[in-house]
């Protein structure tokens, strides 16, 4: 495959003025015509006209009504073209039913929907399909289908057709189109300018009870962008449509938001807290994006941070603003570490803006969105909030209807604040994640931090140089009292010190408060003493965590029992009830499998999955007998008696009860679980406590229970088919997704049902690593066969093989067999081919 360069990038010899379009809706033969205006590009040199076109039947072309003859290759069309303004007329058949690659115009449980981003619109017709190329589209529908939409305002409609007219100039991957038997869930939003917008959720006729939660979503972030950023909606109408088969969470097109069915149908019976919290957000995300992503877009696909590393960034703002801030930034870190460091540390390592890509789809990663976030966040906390707000208002202002680089967004920094980024700017080019080295000195009453970074080196970034990390530091006195607030370092040199003068005596230091920036920080701190007073709620949980991982680590690695201060530590912030629930719950989470994993290989050792899930294990056990006589009463004091609401008090109260429950179950083998299932009116209750049956090893009445109830509402049942392989003991892993696979209800090309069976596999991590290799070899099996139907899901799954290189020879080479049968397989798509290959190498 070819290699595709940030440094060639060209501008397109032609802009496109407008964009008409026609459908034909026709399951296995639609027809789309397209009238195109072009005129010659001022800012280009190369002239060339090349039209991207995949899976096409070009049916005929017309320059300025006269038939021409391209030249058509698999990609594309060449054709001679007048030096003057002219327009384009082409027709082309394509065969929505026949695509489960789930990209450009397919079917999904009878209705059309499309997906364009990256680079679908090519599957639709010709059309330079690169996002710099911007223009308004007008797009008629035919078809025998209620509800026909497309981008924009509604012009005109009949029986069977409809037109829609965008005015917007957007990019061709911003386009949609859906059309099929809908119900619609209305309100409407008055923006801040005074427009009155006609809001619509369109879902599949029996969903109609899960809406009322996603739209109310849609409102607060409508509300939000108007009141923190002062951004407000465009058109006359925005449309949600939910669909069943999708390979991501959402699409922002241009006032015709496509979402994963999971990520914005909610009612408290089918939906978890954490369902509707991951709604919320997403619903913002799609939503925020009309600023940053549609009215300001990418230039390239190398720029892709450009608009989701900001979108990401202000949608953790708003889940911050709407429910708890340092619980949210708690659940950010959790996640970069899981997802992230794991990729930066890994062969896939890449900076936040690549320089190189053969297929753009394996892009969309943690890096590009949430170290992209991360970047943000800590160019906000170097600028200061206030230089942050004129610094993205002359954002808007400058660059309002263009397609931008990270150069352009830099440059409104430095505009707005006069500061150099030239080295903050090694943030997007650099791979890997820096580790900070601190040490400490106490000498003269003065206290001094000695900060050394360095970042490994990767193939990606061979060699790294030092970057601006902003460290926020507080200290404390012996007795818990903070006696230096919060101070922001910026350490920018390879070793660094800061002194602190006028300590009477040894201050404890809480260093990278909020965590405020993506590093691996090296410093023998005072966890003990930060886990009782620390005033930073982040560092306060970090020390909890920093415990729990050194206690973890010399049980696996010396059989030593769980920490004894830990422990001690932990009870008495659970019994602190001036504490949030939510906050407490999350202090009784342990560090990810994964992450003992990386942590063991950091410092040399080979991780061994299994001892590292019984130390897990055991580690659960003390903490529920320390708890032993607090647990009754936690866990009751934490039921929710009010009707549900999933907003952050109820979530965070049934949080905790839910952690109490599960290590009451350690303790009475799951009794209290089985009341809680009995008595479950939600599924956040529900769930868990069927999580807990199983793991107590009776859970088998209560997912036939759970199947009899759920079998009709395919979300839930992601649900079961999930839990069942994630709940499931280390050897029986594999066997039990194996079994699942069989299931009728198994629908293999359903990205939801095969993520939820096949994607718990890859998650669980001393199930996946079985030292047979039963779990690598079945994962294998299926991202074999799933490759020639969708090649998007199947590659972002093979991530599941990224850390290979950590574990002990024999998994190592179980892992590169099966690489290599994926790599051998004949017509391997490209985007998985390119995974395979960073991976192995
Ligand atoms: N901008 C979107 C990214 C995306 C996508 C979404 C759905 C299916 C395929 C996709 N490829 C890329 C989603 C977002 O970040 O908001
Ligand atoms: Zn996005």
């Amino acid at each position: 495959p070819q290699t595709i360069y940030l440094a060639d990038y060209t501008p397109f010899g032609f802009d496109v003025d407008e964009v008409h379009l026609t459908f034909d809706l026709a399951p296995s033969a639609t027809h789309v015509r397209a009238r195109i205006r072009f005129s010659p590009n001022p800012d280009a040199t190369d002239r060339t006209f090349f039209l991207h076109g995949e899976n096409l039947t070009l049916l005929g072309a017309k320059i300025d009504g006269e038939t021409v003859k391209p030249k058509v290759t698999p990609e594309g069309l060449t054709c001679d073209v007048p030096s003057i303004p002219f327009t384009w007329e082409s027709h082309v058949q394509i065969d929505p039913a026949a695509n489960t690659a789930l990209e450009g115009l397919y079917q999904s449980g009878g209705m059309y929907c499309t997906q364009c981003e990256a680079e679908g619109f090519r599957k639709i017709t010709y059309y330079p399909d690169r996002p710099d190329v911007m223009s308004t589209f007008t797009v008629r529908i035919n078809g025998p289908h209620p509800v026909l939409l497309s981008n924009g305002n509604l012009v005109s409609s009949g029986d069977g057709w409809a037109e829609w007219h965008d005015p917007w100039r957007k990019p061709a991957y911003l386009f949609a189109l859906v059309a099929g038997d809908l119900v619609a869930h209305r309100d409407s939003f008055t923006t801040m300018e005074g427009r009155t917008v006609d809001l619509a959720l369109y879902v599949r006729p029996g969903d109609e009870g899960k809406c009322a939660f996603g739209m109310q979503a849609l409102k607060d972030s409508m509300a939000w962008d108007e009141n923190v950023y002062g951004r407000a909606y465009d058109l006359d109408v925005f449309n949600i449509v939910a669909v069943d088969d999708f390979n991501m969470g959402a699409m922002e097109n241009k006032g015709l938001n496509i979402f994963n069915a999971s990520a914005v149908l909610a009612s408290p019976e089918t939906s978890t807290d954490m369902n509707f919290e991951r709604i919320e957000a997403i619903i913002a995300h799609e939503y925020f994006h009309n600023w940053t992503g549609n009215r300001i877009t990418c230039r390239d696909w190398f720029q892709l941070c450009l608009k989701e590393g900001l979108t990401v960034f202000r949608d953790s703002q708003f889940t911050s603003d709407m429910r708890s801030a340092s619980v949210k930034r708690i659940g950010d870190v959790i996640d970069l570490r899981a997802r992230q460091f794991p990729e930066d540390q890994g062969p896939l390592a890449h900076p936040v803006r690549p320089e190189s890509f053969q297929e753009i789809n394996n892009f969309y990663t943690a890096t590009v969105y949430e170290k992209g976030a991360e970047v943000i966040g800590m160019l906000r906390t170097l600028v200061g909030a206030d230089a942050y707000k004129r610094a993205l208002d002359m954002y808007f202002d400058r660059h309002d209807g263009q397609a931008c680089t990270i150069e352009d967004w830099l440059q409104v920094f430095e505009d707005a604040t006069g500061r150099d980024l030239g080295q903050f700017k090694r943030w997007y080019n650099q791979a890997g994640t820096p580790h900070l080295t601190v040490t400490e000195t106490y000498k003269n009453a003065t206290y001094t931090l000695t900060f050394t970074q360095n970042t490994p080196p990767s193939a990606a970034t061979p060699d790294p140089q030092p970057l601006v990390i902003p460290v926020a530091v507080g200290l404390l006195d012996a007795s818990g009292v903070e006696v230096m607030e919060t101070q922001v370092l910026e350490v920018t040199d390879a070793t660094q010190s800061f002194a602190f003068a006028g300590h009477s005596a040894k201050p404890t230091a809480s260093i990278l408060r909020n965590f405020s920036a993506p590093v691996v920080l090296e410093f023998d701190a005072d966890h003990a003493a930060l886990l009782a007073h620390d005033t930073d709620p982040f560092n306060r949980w970090e020390s909890g965590r920093a415990l729990a991982l050194a206690s973890l680590l010399a049980t696996i690695t010396k059989g030593s029992a769980p920490d004894n201060d830990y422990l001690q530590g932990i009870a008495s912030i659970l019994r602190d009830d001036s504490l949030d629930p939510a906050y407490r719950a999350l202090m009784l989470g342990l560090p990810g499998q994964p992450e003992l994993a990386a942590a063991l290989h950091r410092r040399g050792d080979t991780p061994d999955p299994q001892a590292i899930f019984d130390a897990v294990r055991g580690m659960k056990e003390a903490l529920a007998q320390t708890l032993k006589d607090d647990l009754p009463r936690l866990y009751a004091r934490h039921q929710v008696t009010a009707s549900y609401a999933p907003d952050a008090e109820q979530s965070g109260t049934r949080s905790l009860g839910n952690a109490a429950l599960s290590l009451l179950t350690l303790l009475d083998n799951g009794d209290t679980a089985q009341t809680q299932y009995d008595a479950a009116t939600n599924m956040t209750q529900q769930l868990a406590a069927l999580a807990n049956l199983i793991r107590a090893g009776r859970g088998d009445a209560a997912l036939a229970d759970f199947e009899t109830q759920w079998q009709d509402d395919r979300l839930v049942m992601d649900k079961w088919f999930a839990l069942q392989v994630s709940e499931a003991k280390p050897d029986d892993a594999a066997d039990t997704a194996k079994a699942l696979t069989r299931h009728r209800d198994f629908n293999w090309k359903n990205p939801n049902r095969f993520r939820a069976t096949l994607g718990a596999l890859a998650m669980h991590h001393a199930g996946f690593h079985a030292a047979d290799g039963s779990g690598y070899a079945l994962l294998a099996d299926w991202l074999i066969k799933l490759d020639p139907v969708n090649p998007q899901t199947t590659a972002r799954m093979c991530s599941a093989f990224q850390t290979w290189r950590r574990y002990d020879q024999i998994r190592q080479s179980l892992m590169a067999k099966e690489l290599d049968r994926i790599a051998s397989t004949p017509d391997l798509s490209r985007d998985t081919t390119e995974m395979i290959t960073r991976i192995r190498n």
